[in-house]
């Protein structure tokens, strides 16, 4: 009797302690998880990313008062703001700037913008640099990494606070299809090196351009395309794709959503990295068979989001052409690229 009285108190005993342990257990994920939820400017946890708290999670600010959004009228009904797969298409009119930077400043993100300013370009770069400081994500963290063959030649440009400016040396290069055609390579370096775990978004930017109005957190989302400026209204079979069933870049006269800008792109890092490592890959590969895609890397991303849809689509406002005409739809020019020599400024 005994015997049994000393096997069922050793058994209570052990069900006790495992039940400690189980409940100490699940209590420590949940704070982990609690506390990856509630800032998502930690983006690294155990080595991955949750893209839910980071992205899509989108809690407002308390007390914050704003208009009533429509169900039944739209505020822009002379352009298309979605695409067939549900993502927004950013114009002017469609967002509430306020609301959406109160959501975006609680949750303390961070965002880089990388430049490239190789031989001529370097002149470029003060304009870029300044306006980008007046209306580029006003208000948040920026990093702006600046790769250039010419360190000493980049102007020294007071940022915001809060905002700062990181210079990294770059080999010069004679064909100034081969300096367009490294910038992916360049930042999937600079994505696994050095900001995987301490930035949340990231966006790629010509530097032959400048900012005249907001830029903000209206632009992010997972994969973030930028609409061309040059072709929007023209039929798919038109747009300038890699027609070469031989490349890896190549799109059929009858596929293709949009015509999207080499010269601006971005989203959350992991997304940004997953592309700029196929657009290297494919790049590096058809060179290894003698081809080089008719708009280098801009071909291969154009590929690449026919295959993988941007979850956020920016209007042309994002990124205009001095040279053209403004058109009625486009109600700001929030970036553009300047009016330009070739023969000036490409090395070959
Ligand atoms: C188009 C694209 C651009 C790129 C290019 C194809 C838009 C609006 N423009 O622009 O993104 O796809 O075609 O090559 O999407 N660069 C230098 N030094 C040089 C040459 C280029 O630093 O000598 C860098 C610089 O950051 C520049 C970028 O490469 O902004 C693209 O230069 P571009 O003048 O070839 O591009 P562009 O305006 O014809």
């Amino acid at each position: 009797m005994q015997t049994k009285m000393t096997h069922l108190k050793f058994l209570a005993g052990f069900l006790l302690i495992v039940l400690v342990i189980g409940i100490s257990y699940h209590w420590s994920w949940f704070h982990r998880f609690k506390e990856q939820s509630s800032d998502s400017s930690n983006l690294g946890f155990l080595g991955e990313h949750f893209l839910v708290s980071s992205d899509l999670h989108l809690v407002a600010a308390e007390g914050l008062k704003y208009q009533q959004p429509s169900i039944t009228q739209g505020s822009r009904t002379d352009v298309v703001s979605v695409t067939p797969w549900l993502a927004p298409i950013v114009w002017e009119g469609t967002f509430n700037p306020t609301l959406l930077d109160a959501v975006y400043h609680k949750k303390n993100i961070s965002i880089a913008a990388t430049v490239f300013a190789v031989g001529k370009y370097v002149m470029f770069l003060r304009n870029f640099l300044e306006t980008l400081d007046q209306h580029f994500f006003v208000g948040f963290r920026v990093h702006v990494y600046v790769f250039t063959d010419q360190p000493k030649e980049v102007p020294k440009v007071k940022m915001a606070a809060g905002r700062e400016l990181i210079v990294q040396p770059v080999p010069s290069s004679n064909r100034w299809q081969e300096i367009s055609a490294r910038r992916m390579e360049i930042i999937q370096k600079l994505i696994e090196e050095k900001i995987q775990n301490k930035v949340d978004y990231i966006f790629c930017l010509d530097v032959d351009s400048k900012f005249h109005d907001r830029w903000g957190t209206e632009s992010l989302g997972g994969l973030v395309a930028v609409i061309h400026p040059g072709y929007y209204k023209n039929d798919r079979s038109k747009f300038p794709y890699e027609r070469r069933t031989s490349s890896r870049a190549y799109v059929a006269p009858d596929e293709g959503d949009f015509y999207y800008c080499g010269g601006a792109f971005g989203g959350l890092i992991p997304e940004v990295l997953q592309l700029a490592r196929t657009c290297r890959k494919n790049f590096e590969d058809d060179a290894k068979e003698g081809i080089e895609a008719a708009w280098q890397e801009e071909s291969h991303l154009n590929r690449y989001m026919w295959i993988n849809k941007p979850s956020k689509v920016l209007s042309p406002e994002y990124l205009w052409q001095d040279f053209k005409q403004r058109e009625a739809e486009i109600r700001t020019i929030r970036f553009s690229g300047v009016v330009k020599n070739y023969n000036d400024i490409r090395p070959n």
